[in-house]
């Protein structure tokens, strides 16, 4: 970056900055380890959030969305460019499958420009043959073609290098008497075991709860105590995903991710946000506190002294599972990023040692405030700041519209044809 670029900006959030910082030290808030810790942050995006989806109703194209898995690469490399903590890309198989067949060279490709391939995440959701479910299928042929597919994604795990494989089922029942409840979980409980065996080395299964949809009588996997409890049976590297659309309204879910952390078993995230239901909209878009108070319990247990739950937090796979529909695909995963970011750094300036007092000490009010008060604090400055010291750009959705990178690829891909949901 230019020299009077650089002092340009410095000028312009420096004062902000200084005075940020100040407030914080002045609390016993180490602003250098605040600092670092937000450059060590790494939030991956999917694959699929590039491309056209939609809802049941219609998937709206939108020009220069990616339609093959290079263009899809191309721009999460472009979102870690602008942020600097997007540094890989989940992928969804069969939708990701490239047409030669080479995830070496998929990998290569995506090494290239910067970023990993991260989360493999099978799909056995949308073959004729699922109708009735994947691994809770009645018929035995149906449950062994969705064993198949998922030893075939630890094998694209090892050629990818990815060391994540990110399990979502769509099954269960819809009507009572449809199927045996306790059958299915027999099934579940055989095939994922088989599923576990077959792990690439340090690889890790995780493992997605869902209440409800396309199911509604009954999902296989419905709640984080089911995902919980089939991880413990398959051992150490199973752990539970936690997906932010995926609970009832009111669920305290900060309180699940604290009992997991405690327990050594959450995996990892999708963040998204939801008003009603499964929404997949922006994360931190419609609840930013209780995405704060989920960062809270991370970064305190993170930078706590409790096992297993330091080592565990250290270890959470941050992903997005977005759905844009309407609101393009580039420039909402950065902002998306930005949120969670956003929510890092107001959990890292909770003063850890003022709020463990007042919490012993029972002043109810006062721990409140405290809590609150930071999630108050404008870092804006602090933000800037970082992304100065790391060379992306202060404000990275400007940048990124300044970039001209949207008219290049609406230029380039043009519109592509959507039929359904996802593509
Ligand atoms: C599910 C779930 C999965 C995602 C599918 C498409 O609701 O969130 O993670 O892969 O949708
Ligand atoms: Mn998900
Ligand atoms: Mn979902």
């Amino acid at each position: 970056m230019a020299d009077e670029l650089w002092e340009y900006r410095m000028s312009k959030f420096s004062p902000a900055y200084e005075m940020l910082a100040e407030n914080l030290q002045a609390q016993g808030i180490n602003i250098e380890v605040v600092k670092a810790a937000l450059k060590e942050q790494a939030i991956e995006t999917p694959s699929w959030g590039y491309a056209n989806s939609g809802t049941r109703f219609k998937a709206f194209p939108w020009p220069g969305a990616a339609v093959t898995t290079h263009q899809k690469i191309d721009d999460a490399a472009v979102v870690h460019k602008m942020t600097g903590i997007a540094p890989s890309v989940a992928i969804h198989i069969p939708w990701d499958k490239p047409e030669d067949g080479d995830y070496v060279a998929m990998r290569e490709y995506a090494e290239e420009k910067g970023v990993r391939i991260g989360a493999v995440n099978p799909n056995v959701f949308q073959d004729e043959e699922y109708r009735l479910g994947s691994f809770g299928n009645p018929s035995p042929e149906v449950q062994m073609r969705a064993l198949e597919h998922m030893l075939e994604c630890c094998d694209i795990m090892e050629r990818t290098q990815s060391d994540i494989l990110s399990l979502w089922f769509a099954d269960g029942t819809n009507y009572a008497g449809q199927d045996s409840l306790r059958g299915r979980k027999r099934r579940f409980e055989e095939n994922l075991r088989q599923v576990y065996a077959h792990l690439p080395e340090n690889g890790r299964l995780l493992l997605e709860y869902k209440f409800f949809e396309p199911a509604f009588y009954a999902t296989d996997v419905p709640d984080w105590g089911t995902s919980y409890a089939f991880c413990l049976k398959l051992g150490e590297r199973a752990q539970v995903l936690v997906d932010l659309g995926h609970h009832a309204q009111g669920v305290n879910i900060e309180q699940i991710v604290a009992f997991l952390l405690g327990e050594g078993r959450l995996g990892g995230f999708h963040f998204n946000n939801r008003k009603y239901a499964d929404d997949d909209l922006m994360v931190g878009t419609v609840n930013p506190f209780e995405l704060f108070l989920i960062y809270c319990e991370l970064s305190s247990a993170a930078f706590g002294d409790h096992e297993p739950g330091r080592s565990t937090a250290r270890k959470v796979a941050y992903m997005i599972d977005q759905s844009h529909n309407i609101e393009g695909k580039i420039a909402p995963m950065i902002l998306s990023v930005l949120n969670c970011q956003d929510a890092y750094a107001k959990s890292l300036i909770v003063p850890a040692a003022r709020l463990a007092e007042a919490q012993s000490a029972g002043e109810v009010l006062e721990a409140h405030h405290i809590l609150a008060e930071a999630f108050r604090t404008d870092v804006r400055p602090l933000l800037a700041q970082v992304h100065l010291e790391m060379s992306v750009p202060a404000d990275p959705l400007a940048a990124y519209h300044a970039s001209g990178y949207e008219e290049q690829i609406r230029k380039e891909r043009g519109v592509s044809a959507t039929s359904g949901g996802y593509q």
